[in-house]
Order: structure tokens, then sequence, then C-alpha cells
């Protein structure tokens, strides 16, 4: 009789955990969402839409001249209507694996299949009681013992050997000159920083249904803001999180990787062709986990660096120019130039006081 109520007790404190666990953690930011039970908003998500009007209907707020959005190609990264293959892929390392899955892995999985079936046919046929009414007593044969060990380890080499260099292809550290791009996942939403480039910080959320068709984009894959990035160049990619365990995946370049509180994962990302590519957070992370999509546009140099002046920040090539002309040493005294100028104003500020 007691452990029918303790079953019952433990149950509804499983049921009811996750609702206090949200109640205690949720943001100050948005507190329409404190009272609204978890499960609730996960059913509605167009209670989700009304709840970030004013970020999400916003346009991009980028000067035109400089940066207006490209436009997806219908079934290039993205999922395509009644899909069972991977999606293209657009990095050196999703072709590689791609390859992997096409030429090696499935014509594997077909042939190991179909001879398994067929023995296992031939046996029921060949050995059925009627045919064989007196059955062998037979318990070894070293011989088919031999074969069904050693051919299954040469399929396991065969394997191994692609398998285990595009694992290490995947996670070689980027070189000196890759851009570097910082991911934080919050809850529900991505963070992009651009250290290299002045380190502003783009905020994605994903666009209302209404918003993503206007705008000819899969609705759920849309974001307002895109991670931009120049085609062909690697991008070292560090990925982390603000709240819980998000993970930051773009199925067309093979890439997903955990973002985690508290640590940063890293990984190369290259895109060799422009374009636009769609992903979905891919670590449950609570209510909105499924509306947290990410979208990254690859574009030209030229374009990217055009992207940045237009969210404020600085282009590379801008800083070495300067550098270039003004040496280490002149660039120092201006430095501590600025710093003084600006101290000044608190001093006299302190000083009134
Ligand atoms: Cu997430």
């Amino acid at each position: 009789m007691t452990h029918y109520v303790k079953a019952w007790i433990l149950a509804l404190a499983l049921v009811l955990s996750p609702a206090a666990v949200s109640a205690q953690e949720a943001l100050p930011e948005a507190p329409g969402t404190e009272a609204a039970p978890a499960a609730a908003e996960a059913v509605d998500p167009a209670a989700q839409s009304s709840e970030a009007p004013a970020e999400a209907a916003a346009p991009t707020g980028l000067d035109p001249a400089l940066y207006t959005p490209m436009k997806p190609t219908p079934g290039i990264g993205m999922p395509v209507d009644k899909g069972i293959d991977f999606q293209q892929q657009f990095s050196a390392t999703g072709q590689q694996a791609k390859w992997i899955n096409d030429a090696i892995l499935v014509p594997m999985m077909f042939g190991v299949s179909l001879i398994v079936l067929g023995l296992m046919l031939w046996t029921v046929v060949r050995f059925r009681r009627g045919a064989n009414p007196e059955p062998s007593k037979t318990t070894h044969n070293t011989f088919i013992e031999i074969i069904w060990t050693v051919i299954p380890v040469i399929i396991l080499v065969v394997i191994a050997v692609p398998s285990i260099s595009l694992l290490a292809q995947q996670f070689e550290p980027a070189p000196e000159d890759a851009l570097t791009v910082k991911v934080t996942g919050y809850q529900w939403y991505w963070g992009y920083n651009y250290p290299d480039n002045g380190d502003f910080e783009v905020i994605a959320n994903m666009l209302p249904e209404e918003e993503a068709v206007a705008r000819g984009e899969p609705y759920q894959l849309a974001a307002d803001n895109r991670m931009v990035i120049p085609v062909g160049k690697p991008v070292k990619m560090l990925i982390t999180a603000a709240d819980v365990i998000h993970s930051f995946a773009i199925p067309a370049a093979w890439f997903k990787l955990d973002a985690v509180p508290g640590r940063i994962n890293e990984k190369v990302l290259q895109i060799d062709r422009e374009g636009v590519y769609y992903g979905q957070c891919s670590e449950l992370c609570g209510a909105r986990h499924g509306f947290m999509p990410i979208t990254v546009e690859v574009v030209s140099q030229e374009k990217f660096d055009n992207w940045v002046l237009a969210n404020g920040g600085t282009v590379a090539g801008e800083e070495e120019a300067e550098e270039a002309e003004a040496g280490e040493a002149a660039e120092t005294e201006t430095a501590s130039a600025e710093d003084t100028t600006e101290e000044a104003p608190a001093d006299a500020a302190a000083a009134t006081n």
C-alpha cells in the first residue's frame, strides 16, 4: 500500500518539477512567461510569436545600402519535402561524410541485410521439418566460425579507416587567419559575437509566420537576424550557452556542436557556396526549444565586410592598413592620449563634487 502512495508522490513531483524550475529561472525581462505554464507555451506557437513582437517584427535595422538579406535557394540549406537523405553538403567535411554514407555505409548495410535475409530464407526452406525429418546434431564447424569472425572484422576495418579520418578532420584546429565567431545559446534564441570585428553581437529570434512567408523564407527556420560569414573561409566557431545546454547545428554544412554553459566548444565551419543555410537548436533546452532556428548567410568577403560595417563593427583590412601607416609606437601614443581625454571629464566631475 505504502509503495503505491510513494509512487504517486514521486510521479506528481516529476510532473511538477519542470514547472517549478521554469518559475524559478524565468528571466526578469520576460515577466509574461512566468505565470504561464511551460507546457501551454510549447503547444501554442501563436502565443509564442505574440510574446515577442517587438524583436521579431522589427526589420533588420541595418543600412540597406550596405546590406540586404539574400534570398534562400529552395531545396538548398533546408529540409526538402518527403526527403529521406541527408541535405546536400556544402563543406569539405560534409562532402566527405556524405560520401562515406553513400559509398560505404549504405551499400554495406544493403549487402549485409540481403545476405542475412538470403541465409535465413534458405535455412527456413531447406531445413524445414517436412523436408528434414532427421535433424543434424552438428554443433561446431571451425571453417564457418573463422569465416563469420573474420568477415565482420574486415567490414569494421573498412568502415573505421575513413570514419576515424573524418572524425580527425572535423576537429582539426582552426588556422591562424580564421575569422572567429562566438555563438551563445540562450533560452530561446541565439547570439553571435564577432570578436575580430569589434565584438558586436547579433541577436537572432525566430520570425513569425507571416513575416517569414513575406520574406520568402521557411517558417520556423527563418530568423530575424542572420549569422553572416564569408564564403570559402574557415570560421573558428566558439560555441557556448548562457543558461542550459543548447546545440548549434547546420545540417548542410555537417556541423553540430553542443553549446554548454560554462565552457567553450570549438569547431571550424567553412561553407564553400554563397547562400542561406538553415539549422535548429538540436539539444532539448526547454519549452521553446523548437522555436530557436539558426539562419546562416554565406556571402562574398566584400559583402561580409559591408555587413560588419552596417552592424557598427570594424573590418580587419582597415585596421591593418591603419597599423601599417601609423606604426606600433605611434598607435600606443594615440591610445594613451585617448585614455587621458576620456578620463579628464570624469576627473573634472569628481573635482566639482
Ligand atoms: Cu536550445
